[in-house]
């Protein structure tokens, strides 16, 4: 999978991909990220990437050429199966969504700042609108990290226990059970006793009406889903 992810901020996701999952999944090259410039691509004289809003009001809206050159050079190379723009308006994010987002070869992600992007790039050129919650961020960079780092973790190899991903909350509806390690005796407080017993049924058994307990607790909605 490649992953183009256009920016004025292009330091602001220098760190989230450089650590862990994201680095290993890169180092073994099952996934590339590539961060652009919005600002390289502005023909503006004094590289201007965003303007005063038609109509008035305050706040910039990030201007049509530069994103769109940038997009336009980047077709130009490859076909993309989405371009994805990060928004507080777009479709939420949720598991099932990063599951499909995974199975995609090639995606741009374009990062908002200010009031937005020119509606135009939104009409004619962005294929996806994802929010990532109900929260507003000060640009689309944080949400392209979190967006990018749900669908990378995805791909089959990017993990190193391969059926960890499958046990995550929300991948079947679910919540995650309670998980234990060493010592099974904690100044007192002890492991339940079913997880030392050995017995895999009974393990799975538990871990299963765990996993519904604490979603109808903390997340019935979830149940309602299906
Ligand atoms: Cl994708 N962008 C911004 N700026 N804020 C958000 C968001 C995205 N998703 C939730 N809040």
């Amino acid at each position: 999978m490649r992953i183009d992810i256009l920016t004025i901020l292009p330091r602001l996701l220098d760190g989230p991909f450089a650590d862990s999952i994201l680095e290993r999944a890169q180092q073994r090259g099952l996934c590339e990220i590539h961060l652009h410039n919005i600002r390289d691509y502005s023909t503006d004289k004094h590289k201007g990437v965003d303007d005063y809003q038609f109509g008035g009001g305050a706040g910039m809206v990030m201007m049509i050429q530069p994103i769109a050159d940038c997009i336009d050079t980047l077709r130009g190379q490859r076909n993309y199966d989405e371009v994805i723009y990060l928004t507080p308006d777009g479709s939420r994010l949720g598991q099932h969504m990063c599951n499909e987002l995974s199975l995609k070869a090639n995606l741009i992600l374009v990062c908002g700042h200010y009031k937005g992007i020119d509606q135009r790039l939104r009409d004619h050129y962005v294929t996806r609108e994802i929010s990532i919650g109900d929260y507003v961020l000060s640009g689309g960079e944080l949400a392209a990290a979190v967006l990018t780092d749900s669908i990378v973790r995805l791909i089959p190899g990017v993990m190193n226990d391969e059926t960890s991903a499958l046990t995550d909350s929300f991948q079947d509806d679910l919540l995650a059970p309670p998980v234990y390690t060493r010592p099974a005796d904690y100044k007192g407080w002890k492991v339940p006793e079913v997880l030392t017993s050995g017995n895999a049924r009974r393990i799975e058994e538990w871990r299963m009406e765990q996993a519904i307990l604490k979603t109808q607790e903390r997340r019935p909605d979830l149940l309602s889903n299906t």
